[in-house]
């Protein structure tokens, strides 16, 4: 395989010591005929050489006399949890314990991940087992190759209506299995066009080997739903969910789809959303969709994963009432516990749409009787198209550590999706991910962070942000201790650095439509979308609390009062929830102008600063990865200085108040 087509991430496996030695495998309750362990003896081999130069022995074959040889040990223990895992090096050797295959394929990785991290080979240790049940990516990519919010090239599933499988899938498995990821959407959620055929014979081969290549790696295929099925494939006139023709339409496919698909997990199903069929068309909710569905699914093991992404998306910009960011709890808070089994919602981490700073969707945790699943999104499309650094670990860590107060204790999201808060067994993370087919996979090299930390992060929701990203420095790069501090702290202060040369204090939007990278301030005011600032001559934001649109309420009351008041509304939210005046004062001391102008400044700044850091690691990072981020953080400059002036000019524009510091605005 030619390797230089692509790079290996962060399994490139640099030298981290000299080894003494070579390696055997022993096995005890686990058999390499199992083709999930023989990957992991795979990754073991590959992993150990590249690391300390140490072979691992064909077995059989006894060399012991020439050099030292440790014993990977791969034992079965049932009282490790599923997917979990106990690794413990020794003098002898290391000994990986699972109660089943993909524990030790993830214990493996995690042996591979502590030796890059500087540990020897006999100070391997560590138990794990993962937060979530479901730890997902979800692509948005078409068939025709394209790849809806996409910045990394093009899509490395599909071509020209075809299905591709070449060793860059194994690589993607691979990357996946490596951070604990279990499951795989491979398709766009917005289901047209020949997508909506890969539930026909036109696809099931090629998905059947996909779903094999994915499952000897321990992750399961799923596919996004085309709702309309029995219209569009089917040739019925209805998809109706409480039709019994559709529904008898449905198990016959379904049926045919197991057939030739045994190892598909599941569904995705965007419904009722941006455009795409769904119940409501019918007069039905969406828990006659999702159950629908489940029931027919159910016989198979599958789940069907539901998104609340459901929201008017033909709004007036003068109808002060209707609120977007109301929707997802309008529209699913009351069913809940009406969801069967094998339904999961999935809902997106704010109330609107993956802007930089927003607060947690009340849903979450407002649904104390439904499986929930969160998902964010690591594709930059509002946070920099992966031309700008936005390191998002922090942002979720944000969401996960939320307290959402829907009951005593076990009450943040990431309880609440993990299953703790029910005591439920489905749930999880999904990301919607950030790849394509560049060589180097998310475009911006530095984008790989969100990729291996979103993993991470799913797997073991207490790692914190920058544990996160030593690992994924540590392991992707050869660098110092000094030179690791700093592009650990470029990606940890790259979130804010965005934050403040963007749209302020939690408002969002404000993006070129459409594309959603560069600044329109009324890009989006006047039109369908419900993404309104509000801003006039003497103030700007909008008013949720329960004088305006009652968005507030919708939280749990400790939540509801603390968002209601501006004084104790968090700051870095106010303008979400509240109009204000350009002359309030802040905590800070500023006025809400004066800070909109001064973190603007700063923003810009602080980009250039970023830029700067990175011309300073120029020696130690190959050249062609360095050249490719240099490229990105120049355009990165101009974003920022392109923010920084239209924002800051609208703003003195319409307020008519001056910088206090007499910089340049136009
Ligand atoms: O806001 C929108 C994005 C769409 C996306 C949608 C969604 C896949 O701009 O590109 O469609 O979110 O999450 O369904």
């Amino acid at each position: 395989m030619d390797t230089k087509k692509w790079t290996q991430l962060w399994l490139e496996y640099h030298k981290a010591y000299d080894g003494d030695g070579a390696w055997s495998v022993a096995f005890e309750g686990f058999s390499d005929n199992q083709v999930v362990i023989a990957n992991a003896i795979y990754e073991f081999r590959r992993g150990i050489e590249a690391l300390t130069g140490e072979m691992v022995l064909e077995s059989g074959r006894d060399d012991a006399g020439k050099c030292k040889v440790r014993t990977l040990t791969i034992c079965n223990n049932q009282s490790v949890p599923a997917e979990g895992y106990h690794i413990e090096g020794s003098e002898k050797g290391i000994l990986v314990e699972a109660s089943e295959e993909r524990g030790v394929l993830y214990g493996v990785f995690a042996i591979l991940r502590q030796i890059a991290c500087g540990r020897k080979s006999f100070e391997v240790k560590e138990s794990a087992a993962p937060s979530n049940p479901l730890r997902m990516m979800n692509h948005w990519d078409n068939m025709d190759g394209s790849i809806e919010r996409g910045y990394s090239g093009e899509s490395f599933f599909f071509e020209k209506d075809q299905i591709i499988i070449n060793d860059r899938t194994r690589d993607y498995a691979r990357f996946m299995a490596s951070v604990g990821i279990n499951g795989v959407v491979i398709n766009n959620v917005n289901v047209k066009a020949a997508a909506s055929y890969l539930i026909t014979d036109r696809y099931f081969d090629q998905l059947a080997r996909l779903s094999e290549i994915f499952n000897d790696y321990g992750i399961r295929l799923y596919l996004s739903l085309n709702f309309a099925s029995p219209i569009e494939i089917g040739g019925m006139d209805t998809c109706d969910p409480l039709d019994k023709e559709v529904k008898a339409w449905w198990e016959g496919k379904i049926k045919e789809v197991y057939e030739r698909l045994p190892l598909l997990g599941g569904f995705l199903v965007k419904a009722d959303s941006e455009g795409r069929p769904g119940p409501f068309t019918y007069g039905r909710t969406q828990a006659d969709g999702a159950n629908m569905l489940g029931d027919v699914i159910k016989a198979y093991g599958g789940i069907i994963i539901w998104r609340c992404f459901v929201y008017n998306c033909t709004q007036d910009w003068r109808d002060t009432k209707t609120d977007r960011a109301r929707a997802g709890y309008d529209y699913f808070k009351d069913l809940d516990g009406a969801y069967h089994d094998n339904v999961i919602l999935q809902i997106k981490n704010g109330p609107m749409d993956f802007q930089i700073r927003e607060p947690v969707s009340p849903l979450l945790g407002g649904l104390k009787r439904t499986n929930q699943m969160l998902e964010v999104q690591i594709a930059q499309e509002y946070t920099g198209h992966q031309i700008d650094l936005c390191y998002l670990i922090p942002l979720f860590k944000e969401v996960l550590d939320f307290h959402t107060h829907c009951c005593e204790g076990k009450d943040t999201v990431a309880d609440v999706v993990s299953g703790r808060t029910m005591g439920n067994t489905l749930g999880g993370m999904a990301a919607v991910i950030n790849t394509g087919n560049d060589i180097n996979w998310t475009g911006d090299d530095l984008a790989a962070a969100n990729t291996y930390g979103f993993g991470r992060l799913s797997y073991n929701t207490d790692l914190s942000a920058e544990e996160i990203a030593r690992e994924w420095i540590t392991m992707t790069f050869k660098l110092s201790k000094k030179e690791e501090d700093l592009l650990c702290s470029m990606l940890l202060r790259s979130r804010e650095i965005y934050e403040k040369y963007t749209s302020p204090l939690g408002i969002g939007w404000m993006v070129t439509p459409n594309d959603h990278y560069g600044p329109s301030v009324d890009g989006y005011e006047y039109s369908r979308w419900g993404t309104y600032h509000r801003a006039d001559h003497l103030g700007i934001g909008v008013d949720r609390t329960d004088k305006g649109t009652g968005y507030a309420q919708q939280y749990y009351p400790e939540n509801a009062k603390l968002y209601n008041d501006p004084d104790s509304c968090p700051e870095e939210l106010l303008l979400f929830f509240h109009h204000v005046p350009y002359t309030r004062m802040l905590k800070s001391g500023k006025t809400l102008i004066q800070h909109i102008y001064d973190s603007h400044f700063e923003g810009e700044e602080e980009a250039r600063g970023l830029a700067r850091d990175w011309e300073s690691l120029k020696d130690s990072i190959p050249s062609e990865t360095f050249d490719r981020v240099k490229e990105r953080f120049d355009l990165q400059l101009n974003n920022a200085r392109e923010w920084r002036d239209q924002v800051n000019s609208y703003f003195f524009r319409k307020s008519g108040i001056a910088d206090e510091k007499g910089r340049t605005i136009y």
